[in-house]
């Protein structure tokens, strides 16, 4: 791409790259910790390292690289972007720079150690939420440009579909932009004239449902970008096609309409809610498992695909034709193979009465160390392998693809003893986001510990992984020989049906957004003004 747009996207790509090896670092911390076998410094708090960790990876090292990702997806398949459209986009960076500098000040001054979630009753210093709201609006003028440059394609090109890997992109910005208007409600309207004095207590139903509103969609926004990978450049990484293009954008449309009316099932155990109008939302969610499943299938379908292509016999012939040796294969493959089980538990924990046995335990902590920390962030290193020396005009040498796949063996290794010693641990009751305690010597807890050490080992092979991932990525950036590495984009097979415009008809996709949005959260907020805002029914916390 061109260079001047390569800067821009390499700008998000340090900053991610920082927030992994800070964020990183506090993970071990708490790994450490939680084994009983480690005290932090009487000057630091679980929750602040704890924080610590969640902001910088959940929330800076994603919104970072998808922005940066998508700024160089969206350059390569529409074009270069125009001169107005990159500072428009160095503008959304820096605001969302600035506000990430202020945030993770407050949380390094323990004035915010109100964990990556952020709702109330836990209070942060103001500059905290100000911070935040500095990186949701720098991200929506960093969206806007990227917007702006699929609406330019479109008009040079009328009447036919937006380049496949522009337009996904420009889905998850408006999944994000619908979703993070949850949080900006929240954040405006609660948390920063609470946390200025200027409202003395707000009502916390509210805010952690304004918060989960934001908060499910978030993880599709996550995820959608490996999904790009997937779908978009491992075909043409393997040297075959693309299944078809109508159904990877038929399965992201899907995301933007059913990720956002699903927040309630974090809160099926909250009270002051409707069962009722949780169980509608269990059935939206179960509604958004269909586009994974259409993944899953169309993944299976370029692999197989392209392995009987090359002579492949037999039920899984075909697994033996792929280029297990090249990085930018293989380390997105581990994650799409930790996503089974990875899904496999989130469907236990959306299922309504399961839920209650995975609720606030440590099984949800490792639900979400392989969806997120496994399929998506192994996805977006094998992205970085190369996308980093196609934008810095160097290329991955066989050392570095070696020292990749070994990086990425490590992470599948530390993080299966880690996540799998979460679920366990999670199903005999251990709690989530709780320090090391035996709990007076009872037993239950008892039971805990030799898991919790199990990831305490795992957590620090994972710390390894990010030692070798730091490496890998400072030599693409600024040590690996100068040269030409290719931005992998596949085609469709020859066989596929046109790609019907209505697909990209997006008066009728956000209608049905908002509408099912509607459907699923206006009684639900009527109710909670209506009861609400004093505990008229017993159940409000303050
Ligand atoms: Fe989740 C909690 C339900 C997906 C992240 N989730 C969380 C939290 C996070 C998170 C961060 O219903 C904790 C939030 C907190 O702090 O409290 N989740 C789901 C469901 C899905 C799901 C139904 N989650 C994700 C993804 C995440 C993520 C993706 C991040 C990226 N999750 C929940 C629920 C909770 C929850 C409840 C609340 C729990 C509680 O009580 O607090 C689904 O989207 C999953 C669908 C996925 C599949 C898998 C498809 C497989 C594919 C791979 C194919 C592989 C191939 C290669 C082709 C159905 C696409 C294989 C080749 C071979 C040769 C084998």
């Amino acid at each position: 791409i061109d260079r001047k747009d390569a800067k821009l996207a390499m700008a998000h790509l340090y900053v991610a790259f920082t927030a992994l090896a800070l964020g990183g670092l506090a993970g071990l911390l708490q790994v450490l910790v939680r084994s009983g076998k480690f005290e932090l410094p009487a000057n630091i708090g679980y929750y602040q390292v704890l924080t610590t960790h969640g902001v910088l990876l959940g929330l800076i090292l994603t919104t970072f690289f998808i922005l940066g990702f998508q700024t160089a997806a969206v350059s390569r398949t529409s074009g270069t972007f125009s001169d107005g459209q990159r500072l428009t986009g160095w503008i959304g960076f820096w605001v969302m720079l600035i506000g990430t500098a202020m945030s993770a000040t407050m949380i390094l001054l323990n004035e915010a150690s109100v964990l990556y979630t952020f709702y109330a009753p836990l209070k942060a210093h103001w500059i905290f939420y100000l911070g935040l709201t500095f990186v949701v609006v720098g991200s929506w003028v960093d969206g806007a440009a990227q917007i702006s440059k699929y609406i330019s394609w479109r008009k040079q090109n009328p009447g036919q579909p937006g380049p496949l890997l522009t337009f996904m992109a420009i889905i998850n910005v408006v999944l994000w932009i619908v979703a993070t208007l949850g949080v900006a409600a929240e954040v405006l309207f609660q948390l920063l004239p609470w946390s200025l004095g200027l409202v003395d207590r707000v009502d916390i139903l509210i805010s952690r449902t304004l918060f989960w509103y934001f908060g499910h969609p978030l993880v599709y926004f996550w995820l959608l970008p490996a999904y790009m990978c997937w779908y978009v450049i491992i075909p043409k990484i393997i040297g075959g096609k693309i299944f078809s293009d109508s159904l990877a954008r038929m399965s992201f449309i899907l995301f933007l309409l059913f990720s956002i009316p699903v927040g309630l099932h974090h809160q099926l155990t909250e009270p002051g809610i409707d069962a009722g109008w949780k169980f509608l939302q269990v059935v939206l969610t179960f509604m958004v498992v269909i586009p994974s499943l259409m993944t899953a299938f169309s993944l299976f379908a370029t692999f197989e695909t392209y392995g009987r292509s090359q002579g492949a016999k037999g039920v899984f012939g075909w697994i033996k034709k792929l280029p297990w040796k090249d990085a930018r294969f293989a380390v997105p493959f581990i994650g799409m193979v930790a996503f089974i089980p990875a899904g496999a538990g989130g469907l236990i924990n959306a299922s309504f009465q399961l839920n209650q046995v995975v609720h606030n335990t440590i099984w949800v902590t490792g639900h979400f160390h392989l969806t997120l920390a496994t399929s998506v962030v192994l996805t977006f290193f094998g992205i970085a392998y190369w996308l980093v020396p196609h934008l810095t005009g160097r290329v991955l040498t066989p050392a570095m693809n070696k020292l990749a796949i070994v990086q990425a063996f490590t992470w599948a290794i530390g993080m299966t003893i880690m996540s799998s010693a979460m679920h366990l641990a999670g199903l005999f009751g251990a709690p989530r986001r709780s320090s090391f305690s035996t709990y007076g010597d009872a037993q239950q807890a008892m039971d805990w510990i030799p898991y919790q050490i199990a990831q305490a080992i795992g957590g620090s092979i994972l710390f390894l992984g990010i030692i070798l991932v730091l490496v890998i990525f400072i030599n693409l950036a600024f040590f690996a020989p100068k040269g030409e590495e290719e931005f992998p984009i596949g085609e469709v097979e020859e066989n596929a049906e046109k790609t019907p415009m209505i697909l990209e008809n997006w008066k009728i996709w956000i209608t049905l957004t908002i509408a099912l949005i509607l459907i699923a959260y206006t009684v639900p907020f009527m109710e909670m003004f209506q009861n609400g805002p004093i505990g008229s029914k017993g159940y409000r916390l303050w």
